[in-house]
């Protein structure tokens, strides 16, 4: 592809000219096979290929007697419906093994197995004891981290009736009501992860809106483990607060050993970067003048919100992270970490290692991370990077050297603080009070990922421009927030150049008393993708101290580049919260009207949220913006 073809399909500078590099070295990338899968089978493109079980695949042609119908007879609603909730028990069991995770290690961590992880947010300990009905009075930190911990492991599997703890204990009265009502509440988060996939099974459900439900329940499920894993993570490593850093790949430095973590789990990642402070010297005395830790997907955001760590890309352009010539080694957890990187590494220098058992690529070493030799095991993946330094070749370094400021670190608890210093009594009505006064219309909450779809980092740069010009406070997590922070939306720079009057009053007013040298952003960076959870606590206590349910608060959520299992399941648990979701990706459901007709309007009925399906950027925009206002004007007129 030429560079003229390349700027079409990404709107990041940096990422152009890598493609361009790559273009001339005849090194493929993602982009050039999503080229060679042209044209993507339609059947697939609307969810009607059904391969669930090996008499198929069967494809649904409605007009024609016979085919209409897989063998066994399933409609097309049934396979739209079945192949839909399939991709959120996928989403549910990454986003919540990977909460299990943490809380094992968090358990462990109590018992004094996992020596070189500590509590460091006792605070944030206590309050979500207290959350969950942990007790805490006269008890030191480590019992209750203990009973904080079994707790969350038993959200996994428990054999009551109940609904999983941390979904009742971060909902209100109104949504409990609801999701009872709708059978929608798991009791275990791998009881509706197996349902589902029972449900869903050949022979089982052929009804498509009980499947949908069934869905839905699993889709609570991820937001239960996500919700957990960004506690029990706040507990380990520390509640993040206001940072200082840059994006794009001008973050990599040629003088410095590069190092990248790369996927999302930050038990290892978050290790990383203690083990390459401690190694700096290593470093020197391989010719280097240090580390430079960069980060990729949404373990890259584990570290930015806690650390500062500057990240390099988001899932669309981590090949080029490569490209650059000058990474030596790519760490990888799990998740969103695309085997073509491997292809990309044979042919620099830079070593892939991969770290978990049950994430690696054919080809790359393997370091098996371990919580017990937690230090150890990280200090000897940052040293195999210092060895692979001396193997650089400096002619075929190319960094763009294009980077921009980034101001990260909004925790809900962050950004409570940063209200808190206007009206310490109740730091939340800054928020909904701006709001009520119409200085700014609502919230809208930015999140998912990558897709070869779509053009690289356009829609949600174009979506988040045309809000802010409107005066929405923006939010955002995931791989939306690396697009957001390589284009300076992250930064005081973007406050300037982007947000309407009332947004720039807004933020102005929280600049002058927030006492951060470093100023405030456009966009305010919650984190990950589990951390769409500090989303959730932010429309939750809104709705809360404005006193309504949340169906009637004027927030809204997009994924402009949606692409994983895992953004349909938040997604969907969002639609259940009762926040209307933009999705800039049409997903496979174009194959029954019915189904489509359930996510954009029943879901609207039952939910108050629904999914709003389009893919022209500045359409959506429109589209997101009308529902705040809607919303936001029934409040101002019933004030
Ligand atoms: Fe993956 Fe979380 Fe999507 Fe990015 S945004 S591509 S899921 S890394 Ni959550």
């Amino acid at each position: 592809m030429s560079t003229a073809e390349f700027e079409k399909r990404t709107v990041d500078p940096a990422a152009a000219e890598m493609l361009t590099a790559a273009g001339e070295a005849q090194i493929l990338t993602s982009w050039d096979r999503y080229k060679a899968q042209q044209p993507q089978c339609k059947f697939g493109l609307t969810g009607i290929c059904c391969r669930i079980c090996i008499q198929g695949p069967c494809r649904i042609i409605p007009s024609r007697p016979g085919q209409d119908k897989g063998i066994c007879g399933a409609s097309a609603y049934t396979i739209v419906a079945r192949n839909l909730v399939r991709y959120i028990a996928g989403g549910a069991s990454a986003h919540s093994d990977h909460g299990r995770e943490i809380a094992y290690t968090l358990l462990h961590t109590a018992e004094g197995h996992a020596k070189d992880y500590k509590i460091t947010d006792g605070k944030k300990l206590i309050q979500v004891a207290e959350k969950i009905g942990v007790a805490t009075e006269g008890r030191d930190e480590i019992e209750i981290a203990k009973d904080v911990a079994v707790k969350a492991l038993e959200d996994f599997g428990k054999y009551d009736h109940e609904p999983c703890t941390w979904l009742n204990a971060t909902i209100d009265e109104e949504r409990r009501l609801k999701f009872k009502h709708t059978n929608i509440a798991p009791t275990a988060i791998d009881r509706a992860i197996a349902q589902l996939l029972h449900q869903t099974h050949i022979g089982t459900d052929a009804d498509p809106v009980n499947i949908i439900f069934g869905g839905l329940k699993a889709a609570l499920a991820d937001y239960t483990g996500m919700s957990l894993a960004t506690d029990l993570t706040d507990v380990l490593f520390g509640t993040p607060q206001p940072v200082l850093t840059e994006a794009n790949l001008g973050v990599l430095d040629a003088e410095k050993v590069n190092v990248a973590v790369h996927g999302h789990n930050p038990l290892l990642s978050q290790m990383v970067v203690y083990a390459a402070r401690e190694l700096e010297k290593e470093a020197v005395a391989a010719g280097a003048k240090g580390i430079n830790l960069v980060g990729i997907c949404c373990t890259g955001n584990e570290v930015l919100m806690r650390e500062g760590i500057p990240t390099a890309s988001n899932f669309g352009s981590q090949e080029l992270v490569i490209m650059t010539g000058a990474l030596d080694a790519m760490i990888m957890d799990v998740q969103c970490i695309s085997p073509g990187v491997k292809d990309l590494c044979n042919c620099f220098h830079t070593m892939l290692i991969t770290t978990s058992n049950i994430s690696k690529v054919p080809g790359s070493v393997h370091i098996e991370f371990n919580e017990t030799t937690a230090m150890e095991d990280a200090k000897k993946i940052v040293k195999l990077a210092i060895a692979q330094y001396g193997k650089r070749r400096p002619e075929r370094v190319k960094i763009p050297q294009l980077k921009k400021q980034v101001v990260g670190g909004f925790s809900y608890e962050a950004l409570i603080d940063l209200f808190a210093k206007i009206n310490p009594d109740s730091p939340i009505s800054v928020l909904t009070d701006a709001i009520a006064a119409g200085e700014i219309k609502g919230v809208c909450a930015f999140a998912g990922c990558n897709n070869q779809k779509t053009i690289h980092d356009h829609a949600t740069i174009t979506i988040a421009k045309e809000l802010a010009k409107k005066d929405v406070f923006l939010v955002s997590t995931g791989c939306a927030a690396g697009a957001l922070a390589k284009a300076g939306l992250l930064s005081t720079e973007g406050v300037e150049a982007f947000a309407g009057p009332g947004l720039k009053k807004f933020i102005k007013r929280l600049e002058e008393h927030s006492g951060l040298n470093a100023g405030l952003p456009l966009v305010y960076h919650m984190g990950s993708c589990v951390d769409n959870s500090r989303v959730a606590r932010l429309w939750s206590n809104m709705a809360k101290n404005m006193n309504i349910p949340v169906p009637q608060l004027p927030f809204v959520a997009s994924a402009p580049e949606a692409m994983s299992e895992k953004s349909i399941s938040i997604g969907s648990w969002v639609i259940t919260m009762g926040i209307p979701c933009h999705v800039g990706v049409m997903p496979p459901l174009e194959g029954s009207e019915l189904v489509h007709g359930v996510t954009t309007k029943i879901a609207r009925d039952v939910f108050g949220g629904y999914f709003i399906f389009e893919t022209d950027p500045e359409k959506a925009a429109e589209k997101l913006y009308e529902r705040i206002e809607k919303r936001g004007w029934k409040l101002r007129v019933h004030k």
